[in-house]
C-alpha cells in the first residue's frame, strides 16, 4: 500500500542535498537512482515516507534521500522499521541495508519480519562483502572467497541465498535485480512498494573497492532474466529458480508474489473481536488505576 502525493514528483525530487560518499563506481549509486525512480513512479509523499537503515556503506542511503530517515544500529534495520510501521501504519516504510547487516548480525530478525508479513519494503544491496569495514567475508560470499579475514579462502562450505531464505519463511514478494539495470530495478522496487505485505528486493550492487571477484563485468556476463514463462505465483518454482539457476548464471526478476494477511490485518481483526474503542481516552484508563 502506498502513501501517495497529490501532485507527482520527479525522481530527482526525492534526492536530498547530501552528496553520497560512496567510492566512485560503487553499485549503490545505481540503487540510489533506481529508488528515486521507484518513489516517483509510486508517487510517494516525501512527508509520509520513512527510509530506515542499519550500518554499512549501503546503509547510508537514508542520508541521500529527501524522505524522513533513520540510520539505526548494525543489523537492526528490520525491528526498527517494524516498530515505525506498527506505530503509524499510514507511513510508507522502506528498509535499506547490506548483506552483512541483513544476514550476519541482523539475520535473526529476517525470519520474524517475513513470517509476520510486516508491510514494509526491504531493499538489500548485496555486494558479497563487508564494504564499510574494508573488505571482510560476508554470509553471501562464496566458499573459498579470499578477503582480509579469510586470506586462505573462506572455509564456509556454503553461503546464504537471500531469495531462498525469505521464500522459505513465507515471503510474499521476492525479487532480485542488478544495480546496472536502472529500468528493471526501478520497476521492481515500485512493484515491491505497491505490494501489500513484506517485500524483499535483493540488488546485486558490486563493491568496486574491496571485491575484485564479484565485479560489474562478471555480473554482466552471468545475469539473465527469469524465463518468460516463469509463474511467479508458484512457490516451488520460485525456490527452484532461486536455488538452481542454470550453471554459472544468476537470475533477476520477480521470483514470487502472493497475498496473505499482514500482521496489521490480524491485529485489526483482534481489536475488532475484543471490541477495542479506538477513540478511547487514555487518561480515563490511567485514572482507573489511580485509586
Ligand atoms: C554491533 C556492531 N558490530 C560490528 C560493526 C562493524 N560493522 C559496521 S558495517 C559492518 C558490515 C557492513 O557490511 P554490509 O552490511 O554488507 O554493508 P556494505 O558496507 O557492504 O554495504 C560491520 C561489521 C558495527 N558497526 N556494529
Ligand atoms: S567500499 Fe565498496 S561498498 Fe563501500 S562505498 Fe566503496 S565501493 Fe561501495
Ligand atoms: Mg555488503
Amino acid at each position: 500500500m502506498t502513501a501517495e502525493t497529490e501532485t507527482a514528483l520527479k525522481p530527482k525530487d526525492y534526492k536530498s542535498g547530501v552528496r553520497p560518499v560512496w567510492c566512485v563506481g560503487c553499485g549503490d549509486y545505481g540503487v540510489h537512482s533506481g529508488v528515486q525512480k521507484a518513489f516517483a513512479a509510486c508517487k510517494l509523499s516525501i512527508d509520509n515516507t520513512v527510509s530506515v537503515s542499519g550500518i554499512g556503506c549501503s546503509s547510508r542511503m537514508p542520508y541521500f534521500l529527501k524522505t524522513y530517515g533513520f540510520h539505526t544500529l548494525h543489523g537492526r534495520v528490520l525491528p526498527v522499521a517494524t516498530g515505525i510501521k506498527l506505530a503509524n501504519p499510514s507511513l510508507e516504510v522502506v528498509a535499506f541495508g547490506g548483506d552483512g547487516d541483513g544476514f550476519s548480525i541482523g539475520g535473526g530478525h529476517v525470519p520474524h519480519t517475513v513470517r509476520k508479513n510486516i508491510p514494509i519494503t526491504y531493499v538489500l544491496m548485496d555486494n558479497h562483502i563487508y564494504g564499510l569495514t574494508k573488505g571482510q567475508v560476508s554470509p553471501t560470499s562464496s566458499s573459498g572467497f579470499v578477503t582480509v579475514t579469510t586470506p586462505y579462502g573462506s572455509p564456509d562450505p556454503g553461503s546464504v541465498n537471500p531469495l531462498a531464505y525469505v521464500l522459505t519463511y513465507g515471503g510474499t514478494f521476492v525479487a532480485q535485480t542488478f544495480s546496472s539495470n536502472p529500468k528493471q530495478m526501478g520497476e521492481i522496487i515500485a512493484k515491491a512498494i505497491r505490494h501489500k505485505g513484506f517485500s524483499l528486493v535483493n540488488i546485486i550492487s558490486p563493491c568496486v573497492t574491496f571485491n575484485k571477484v564479484d565485479t560489474f563485468d562478471h555480473f554482466k556476463e552471468v545475469i539473465t532474466d527469469l524465463p518468460e514463462d516463469h509463474d511467479s505465483s508458484d512457490l516451488i518454482s520460485a525456490l527452484d529458480k532461486a536455488l538452481n539457476p542454470p550453471a554459472g548464471k544468476v537470475y533477476t526478476g520477480i521470483f514470487y508474489e502472493t497475498e496473505r494477511p499482514t500482521l496489521l490485518d490480524n491485529l485489526n481483526a483482534i481489536q475488532q473481536k475484543a471490541g477495542v474503542d479506538k477513540d478511547m481516552d487514555l487518561n480515563k484508563i490511567i485514572d482507573k488505576f489511580k485509586s
